[in-house]
């Protein structure tokens, strides 16, 4: 028995599992959302992303890519937890499983503090990408030491900051600021996305130092006008073209997996959800050219 068999539920599905099939991507979802401190409800992100993926066309145009002639695997959601300990321990295992059979995975969130498990057991040489609005560089928030806004401190204090990059940051307090310079960080703030467009060639010099990546993606980098359905909205983001630029300048990379965390569907009207299907597809696309 696997640990996915052990800590996973298998309903619903995007897929069906079936013998012979190798899908490019295998999807699990992390209905957990114990540490938000706003507006409540990432644990129905899962089966609303699934909901949404039904309903999108999985087409690539941009990159002639057909994911309804490849396939992803939905594994299910992780086991109800309130424990964050037992939800990050789950999560290790099950991600070092998907490592070592060298299937690419897709993580379906759930808040912010799942990335901190998948993250902290990838191979050292995988480039980290994390689209977020916020930098989560809290040394501890809400009296929590582990939570949607702290993951990324306590994943800098175990990895080191030069495999990572931050595209999107626009909300974080000086500390946060401060501490980002501190470790050597490399960002792209919003503010550089808008002045001075040439934040895509920091983006590729950055990457170009990588063959693996892991892409950790909070919705909430987009602007609320095209996400409105996540925990802790700020204002001036990207919109959704934006985003996707940045994620085709991944297409030579090899993506280890990908996590898409933060949508609130109780918060939606349904167009954060379109757009995290939207974006499962894509980013599923682009792992499939280096298949
Ligand atoms: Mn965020």
């Amino acid at each position: 028995m696997t640990y996915a068999d052990l800590l996973l539920t298998s309903d619903p599905n995007i897929t069906f599992r079936a013998d012979g099939f190798k899908p490019v991507v295998k999807v699990f979802g992390v209905p957990f959302d114990a540490t938000c401190t706003y507006r409540s409800g990432t644990r129905f992100g899962p089966n609303a992303i699934r909901q949404a993926f039904q309903n999108v066309e999985i087409y690539s145009h941009r990159l002639g890519v057909d994911l309804e002639a490849l396939g992803v695997e939905d594994l299910g959601n992780l086991r109800q937890t309130g424990s964050v300990q037992h939800m990050i321990d789950a999560i290790q295992k099950i991600v070092k499983e998907l490592l070592a059979e060298k299937s690419s995975f897709a993580i379906l969130g759930g808040e912010h503090s799942l990335s901190f498990a998948s993250c902290s057991v990838l191979p050292a040489h995988t480039a980290i990408v994390i689209f977020d609005a916020h930098l989560d560089l809290r040394d501890e928030y809400a009296d929590l030491r582990l939570s949607h806004a702290t993951f990324l401190r306590r994943l800098l204090e175990i990895r080191k900051a030069d495999g990572m990059i931050h595209v999107g940051s626009r909300a974080a307090t000086a500390d946060e600021w401060r501490y980002a310079n501190e470790m050597g960080l490399t960002t792209i703030s919003c503010d550089t996305i808008f002045t001075l467009n040439e934040s895509q060639r920091l983006f590729s010099d950055f990457i170009k130092g990588f063959d693996q990546v892991y892409i950790s993606l909070d919705l909430d980098v987009l602007d609320p006008a095209f996400a409105p359905g996540v925990s802790n909205p700020e204002p001036a983001g990207l919109s959704s073209r934006q985003l996707l630029e940045f994620l085709y300048a991944l297409k030579e990379n090899f993506i280890v997996g990908f996590d898409i965390v933060e949508l609130s569907p109780p918060y939606d009207n349904g167009a954060a959800s379109v757009v995290a299907a939207k974006l499962l597809a894509e980013i599923s696309c682009i792992t499939s050219l280096r298949k």
